[in-house]
């Protein structure tokens, strides 16, 4: 990829607000971030991007938190460029950013009470390539300047295991987002941020030296209603596989859901949305909830 003068001033200069831009950017104007056979329907809204510091400590307790598998940012780029880890530079980056759905997809969204809509669908599917995309533009821009850089979740090393509580991943991106001071997790499992739960993340690692936002959530959860005064609870009457309740989100049953009712292990409800089944999606606990699209506990 050739860079322009300007473009190398930029990330030189004030590289939080080139990146910023390159990705606002990149949402704004990719043909991928539009359904060509839906009179170019905008699938993303402007995203949000913040950064979190490569050695955050907050990485090695997500091996606690979550498994031992889970790799640190300095573990994950040590693997893509087979260095120790400690030969890598002193200090690294990460880049996070969340995609917010289109209102119109929240919308219709909303209407359903059992199978996600259509264009929720298409979010799913078509959002999450555009999302690959942008993973690989923006790792792409850095490498071509000569810094280190990878999208973790697009690597080979990239694997979901299971265990008895169901999936979990050796890179999540919500987790990322909670470092970079995004947002909170909540009742649901999702992700709340300031422009609410129906999005996408998507994240890079790097040795450009970026400053690093603050984490002001008060909890992992602080963004939830119920967490926050145990009102709401809305998400639980959404969803129509149960696996919501006052205890938490459960995995295994969200995913038979999607995987079973909703998607390619019969026949898949949502046959006929040119999807492929496997990514149906679903969604309805991040749409007509009071986090839908915005952080529900600021007045
Ligand atoms: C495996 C997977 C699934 C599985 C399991 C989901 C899950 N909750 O983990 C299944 C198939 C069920 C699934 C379903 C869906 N998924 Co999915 N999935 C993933 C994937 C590939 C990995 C997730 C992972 O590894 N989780 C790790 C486990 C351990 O996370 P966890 O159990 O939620 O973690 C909990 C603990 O860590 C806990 N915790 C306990 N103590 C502490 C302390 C601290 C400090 C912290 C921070 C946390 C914490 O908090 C968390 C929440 O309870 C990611 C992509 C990625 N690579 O990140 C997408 C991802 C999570 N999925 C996503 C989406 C959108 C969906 C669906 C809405 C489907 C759809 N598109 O229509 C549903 C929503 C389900 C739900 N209610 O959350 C988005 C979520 C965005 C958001 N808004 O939150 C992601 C991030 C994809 C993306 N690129 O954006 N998914
Ligand atoms: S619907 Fe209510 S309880 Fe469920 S995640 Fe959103 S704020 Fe929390
Ligand atoms: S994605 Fe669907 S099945 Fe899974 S928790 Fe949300 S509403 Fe329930």
């Amino acid at each position: 990829m050739g860079l322009s003068i300007e473009m190398k001033e930029g990330i030189q200069n004030d590289p939080a607000r080139f990146i910023t831009q390159e990705i606002k950017e990149y949402v704004s104007s990719s043909p991928d971030n539009r359904l060509s056979f839906m009179n170019d329907y905008v699938l993303w809204d402007e995203p949000l991007v913040q950064f979190a510091g490569g050695d955050d400590p907050i990485f090695t307790e997500y091996k606690t938190i979550i498994a031992s598998t889970y790799l640190t940012p300095r573990e994950a780029l040590a693997k893509t460029y087979e260095r120790k880890a400690d030969d890598l530079p002193e200090r690294l980056s990460v880049i996070s950013w969340i995609l917010p759905a289109a209102e119109e997809t929240r919308k219709t969204n909303r209407a359903e009470t059992y199978v996600p809509s259509r264009l929720w669908s298409h979010t799913r599917y078509y959002g999450e390539k555009f999302n690959e995309k942008l993973r690989a533009h923006v790792a792409e821009i850095l490498t071509s300047m000569g810094y280190l850089a990878v999208a973790p979740f697009l690597q080979p090393y990239f694997e979901i295991f299971n265990n008895e509580k169901g999936p979990y991943s050796n890179w999540s991106e919500r987790h990322v987002a909670f470092a970079a001071g995004l947002g909170t997790f909540s009742l649901s499992d999702g992700f709340i941020t300031e422009r609410g739960i129906a999005h996408r993340c998507g994240s890079v690692v790097t040795d450009l030296v970026l400053p690093v936002s603050p984490r002001t959530a008060k909890s992992p959860y602080s963004n939830c209603l119920f967490y926050v005064d145990g009102s709401c609870i809305a998400c639980i009457e959404r969803c129509p596989a149960g696996a919501i309740t006052q205890k938490g989100h459960d995995k295994i049953k969200c995913h038979a859901y999607l995987r079973d009712t909703l998607g390619y292990s019969t026949d898949a409800l949502i046959d006929g949305y040119d999807n492929d089944k496997s990514v149906a999606g679903c969604g309805l606990c991040q749409t007509k909830v009071p986090c839908e699209f915005q952080n529900p506990t600021k007045k």
